[in-house]
């Protein structure tokens, strides 16, 4: 079934920034995509093409529409189950190794709403169609981790480290592994209330509560107070994203007080010993290996890279090599094309990596993560707190797609 018309839009993220909307038609059928945008990007992540001019503080993405629209003419005929062949073209058409020319956002538009339009012309489900490329052993439920207290970037305290996710990993299916979370959520919210006050429970950029308190000990005690109280001592568990490329400068990590690199290894540990830590994301600056190295090889967890890999094989191959983390936290639009994000997986799986879908701090109303999640069958997702319909509609998805599966679903569980 060959592409008959392109269109693209600019619409606006939960962060009421703008980002673009594409539009992959063949004959009759349609398939449309959102791209999110993040707050903390690692460096080395793919081109977000931004106009820089006055309109929305320089953040309007009209260059990618009309990016995307001029590249109509060479779009139409291709064949819209070939997503490779899409992927590749606009790789070649691109022509530069961080898709600066037409925009990693442009790019991701176009394909994710490809793969769309083709689970459409070929009547499967989107996470069935995505199975078919993603080369995984099995379609599963994942584990969601929800960021309930936000901090860093996403939110305006004092908070240091930026995400303090809670995980029911020994739920025994995912509706009921979401039931366990928002009732810890309206917990946490509860003790947040009695003892800052009402206003400590305004919400970050993810859903997540961000309460006056400026050291991870006091946001773990929280979420150890919360799950206690819910009653799920040993059935949800603690992840943590310090995204600590945030707050390392001059050799230092920044919090309440000053870490050295070493300070710091020795910090997390003491922080694994006393919680029921699971995960850390991006425990260091995306550039500081020897730490990850370190901290991956004492720590016995999963210690993700976010701003340390990009979701770029070419740093994922390097991670592998120098041992410095042991899971992939892939972002689709870190690195532009879903063909590329599958070869991201594909290579952290066969290497026996974990890997984490993730949504970004500024989202959409699309759930296209919670779908490529389950094709991946990687058994984790992300997507903040459950709270906010850009996060929630996610993990809706997830309801839907379980009960839609019906025995066939399979609940990642640890
Ligand atoms: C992260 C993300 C998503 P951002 O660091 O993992 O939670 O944040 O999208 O701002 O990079
Ligand atoms: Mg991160």
């Amino acid at each position: 079934m060959q592409i008959t018309k392109v269109m693209a839009r600019e619409i606006l993220d939960s962060r009421g920034n703008p980002t673009i909307e594409v539009d992959i038609f063949a004959g009759e059928f349609k398939g449309t995509a959102a791209v999110p945008s993040g707050a903390s990007t690692g460096v080395h992540e793919a081109h977000e093409l931004r106009d820089g001019e006055k309109r929305f503080g320089g953040k309007g993405v009209r260059k990618a529409v009309d990016n995307v629209r001029e590249l109509e003419s060479q779009l139409i005929g291709m064949d819209v189950t070939d997503q490779a062949g899409m992927d590749n073209k606009l790789i070649a058409i691109d022509g530069t190794p961080n898709k600066s020319k037409l925009g990693a956002n442009a790019i991701l538009g176009i394909s994710m709403a490809v793969a769309r339009c083709a689970s459409k012309v070929k009547d499967m489900p989107l996470y069935r169609y995505l199975f078919t490329l993603t080369g995984s052993d099995k379609m599963r439920l994942p584990v969601p981790f929800c960021n309930v207290i936000n901090g860093g970037k996403h939110a305006g305290g004092k908070l240091a480290m930026q995400e303090f996710m809670i995980a029911p990993v020994h739920a025994g299916s995912f509706a009921e592994g979401i039931c366990m979370i928002a009732e810890t959520y309206h917990v946490l919210k509860g003790i947040i209330v009695e003892r800052y006050g009402k206003s400590a429970i305004n919400v970050g950029d993810e859903g997540g509560f961000a309460p006056p308190i400026d050291t991870p000990d006091a946001a773990l005690d929280l979420l150890n107070e919360a799950i206690d109280t819910a009653g799920y001592h040993g059935k949800v568990m603690i992840a943590m994203d310090p995204a600590a490329s945030e707050f390392f400068t001059d050799e230092k990590y920044h919090m309440a007080k000053d870490y050295s690199k070493v300070e710091m290894v020795e910090y997390y540990m003491g922080l694994i010993n006393k919680y029921p830590i699971v995960s850390i994301e991006d425990p260091f600056e995306q550039d500081d290996f020897e730490p990850f190295k370190e901290l991956t090889k004492k720590a016995g967890i999963q210690i993700v890279g976010d701003d340390l890999l990009v979701t770029n094989p070419g740093r994922i191959k390097m991670a592998l090599d120098g041992r410095y983390c042991n899971a992939l936290l892939l972002k689709v639009n870190q690195i532009g094309t879903l063909t590329e994000a599958i070869a991201a997986a594909r290579m952290s799986i066969d290497n026996g990596w974990k890997v984490m879908v993730s949504h970004r701090s500024g989202e959409t109303e699309d759930t296209f993560i919670a779908d490529l999640a389950v094709a991946l069958g990687c058994g984790q997702l992300k997507s903040g707190a459950p709270c906010r319909g850009e996060r929630t509609c996610k993990y809706n998805r997830l309801i839907r797609i379980e009960s839609e599966m019906k025995e066939e679903a399979e609940f990642a569980s640890w």
